[in-house]
């Protein structure tokens, strides 16, 4: 799993609204509405509910420790949606405590390994791969205005492709699913509604709408695609190479925690 870096996340609080505007541009809808999509409730009901909740982040040290810029960025992204929000002054266990003591209702803290939204009333979580998936499916189907009936190449099985695969199956697309590893393929072999891909070169090539949840870096390369193909790619770095970004880039969604994070929110109230 591919750690977050503060470059990643610099600037991202400050760049929110062109963000958001580059998103309708690309997609016809904000942030607030492919949240709200992708965890199946109206963008009106997101609005509402965001008002009774008040949210904390916790920074973790343990692993790798901090990320600077981290527990804000997630904090900007909870407020930009209308959210009220605050980082715990302390971190791990005691943050925790912290967050409780002043009244949270959601607490959302990240690991090396794990980032979840903890609704502390209903006591569940949900977790950002999971989230990652179904938003960044709700994007590429406003993209491409509707996927039902439509085939969808998902690269990359683990928590993101399985949380993307559960919305594509929801809105009716086929499920096209590639994997280097074999081992992951496998929850998939007796799915009726999962077709596995073996070859990633033929797969590119066959496929309009793709969706990358792999960590893996430049290995798209702008001539293995369709010439109209759209992208939704969650992963860290960007599978796509520059010049595949230079010329998919009006057409691919990309980002470090936006649509993640507003996605947790949205699936956690
Ligand atoms: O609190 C902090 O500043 C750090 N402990 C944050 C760590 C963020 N974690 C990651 O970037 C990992 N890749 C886990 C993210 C899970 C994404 N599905």
């Amino acid at each position: 799993m591919t750690r977050l870096t503060t470059h990643d996340i610099a600037k991202l609080d400050s760049e929110l609204t062109q963000y958001n505007l580059s998103l309708i541009e690309k997609t016809g809808v904000d942030l607030a509405a492919i949240a709200s999509f992708a965890a199946g409730i109206t963008r009106e009901n997101l609005k509402q509910a965001i008002q009774k909740h008040r949210a904390a982040v916790v920074p973790i040290t343990s692993g790798q420790g901090i990320i600077g810029g981290f527990a804000e960025s997630v904090q900007s992204i909870i407020q930009f949606l209308g959210c009220a929000c605050f980082v715990t002054e302390a971190a791990n266990v005691a943050g925790i405590a912290e967050a409780i003591d002043r009244k949270a209702s959601i607490i959302f803290a990240a690991d090396d390994d794990r980032f979840i939204a903890y609704h502390v009333g209903k006591g569940s979580y949900v977790d950002n791969g999971e989230a990652t998936g179904r938003g960044y499916v709700a994007a590429l189907a406003h993209m491409a205005k509707g996927l039902k009936g439509q085939d969808v190449l998902v690269l990359g099985a683990g928590p993101v492709g399985q949380g993307a695969i559960s919305l594509l199956k929801e809105l009716g697309a086929r499920v096209k699913l590639f994997d280097l590893q074999a081992e992951a393929l496998k929850p998939y072999q007796t799915d009726a509604l999962v077709t596995l891909e073996f070859s990633l070169s033929e797969a590119l090539s066959k496929y309009r709408f793709i969706l990358d949840a792999t960590p893996a870096g430049g290995f798209i390369g702008a001539d293995d695609l369709q010439p109209l193909a759209m992208l939704a790619a969650p992963g860290i770095p960007l599978g796509l190479n520059l010049e595949a970004l230079a010329k998919f880039g009006p057409h691919l969604i990309h980002d470090p925690l936006q649509i993640g994070v507003a996605t947790m929110l949205a699936m956690i109230l």
